[in-house]
């Protein structure tokens, strides 16, 4: 029986080395060496192309090497009935909890604006703030919501959070559901996004959104393009409703050479990079969910084909 790793953008031969130690009796096939397609039980994935699950008709399980399923639920040849696993991991958390203190603190430290001081060699302090006056609110208090929450606590600052359902976490003032989206985004000095993609979440930072934000408030999207009208956000950055942004997804990928965004003064652009998928770091966990499918035993981390994440 085989495991079919499919990727456009991983290194397939790096997890083959990974995986094959630990799992000797497997065959580790790499797309597009799928082989006699009825052997494959588990598919290992990250930007699969549209059509790779075709004639797996003995598939058992997907793992998805993404903390975000939206590419593949967009998949119209997607098995439906095979159980996918998503990745929730320490090493994908840590790396997105510091992209988001870095954005939070770049802003909060008035980084830009002492990195032009100094380019013109100029001595002067600006107003020195202070974390606890400062309300950093997330939005998607899941997995990667909730550490970066807890962490920005941990540094003093005040911290509101957002989902679809309630959610506990001391020292964090939540709220949950849609009704509730403009009294969070109204009480933050910097929202944060975190929310998976979907139909509900698609375009949800729009004009309406920004206008509902403090007067001068600031961005941080490592979630996914999608959830930004990048117009509004324009308009919005224009106008001073929106003082910057850092973004890390776009509705484009790779953001095309023209788009504003590149030369904004006060948008800082890094390339889908927030977190990426460690092989060294998850293969183990990749292994476990192979072996746990074998003895037919309840697979973590599923997603809710409902919910959409
Ligand atoms: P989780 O599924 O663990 O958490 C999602 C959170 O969003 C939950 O709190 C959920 O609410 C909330 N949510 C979902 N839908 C809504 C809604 N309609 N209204 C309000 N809240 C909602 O996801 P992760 O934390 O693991 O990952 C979040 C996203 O981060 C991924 O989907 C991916 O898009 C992005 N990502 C980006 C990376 C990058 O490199 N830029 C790397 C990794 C992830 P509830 O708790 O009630 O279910
Ligand atoms: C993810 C991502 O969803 O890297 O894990 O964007």
């Amino acid at each position: 029986m085989a495991i079919l790793f499919i990727s456009q953008s991983l290194d397939g031969e790096e997890w083959r080395r990974i995986v094959t130690p630990l799992l000797p009796d497997v065959d580790f096939r790499v797309w597009p060496d799928v082989g006699p397609t009825e052997e494959v039980e588990m598919v290992v994935a990250w930007n699969a192309p549209p059509g790779a699950f075709e004639g797996l008709i003995n598939l058992k399980a997907i793992f998805w090497l993404g903390a975000g399923v939206d590419q593949l639920l967009r998949d119209p040849a997607l098995p439906w009935r095979v159980p996918i696993v998503r990745l929730v991991d320490p090493s994908l958390t840590r790396q997105m909890t510091a992209y988001v203190l870095l954005g939070v603190l770049r802003h909060h430290r008035l980084a830009a604006a002492y990195e032009a001081q100094q380019r013109a060699a100029r001595w002067a302090s600006l107003p020195r703030p202070d974390p606890a006056h400062c309300r950093v609110g997330i939005m998607g208090l899941g997995a990667l919501g909730t550490d970066a929450a807890r962490k920005l606590l941990s540094l003093g600052f005040e911290v509101s959070g957002w989902s679809r359902t309630p959610k506990r976490l001391e020292g964090v003032k939540t709220h949950h559901g849609r009704e509730r989206l403009k009294p969070f985004l109204g009480e933050c000095d910097v929202v944060v996004c975190l929310l998976p993609l979907t139909p509900e979440t698609r375009d949800i930072l729009d004009a309406e959104a920004f206008a509902a934000m403090k007067k001068g408030a600031y961005l941080v999207n490592a979630a996914r393009g999608e959830h930004v009208v990048e117009e509004d956000l324009l308009e919005g950055l224009e106008s001073g409703q929106i003082s910057g942004a850092t973004l890390d997804v776009f509705g484009t990928e790779p953001l095309p050479p023209d788009h504003p965004f590149w030369r904004h003064p006060r948008v800082t652009v890094t390339p889908h990079t927030a977190a990426d998928t460690l092989a060294h770091a998850v293969a183990p966990q990749v292994v476990e969910n192979y072996r746990r499918m074998k003895r037919g035993e309840a697979l973590p981390n599923l997603v809710d084909l409902d919910r959409g994440y």
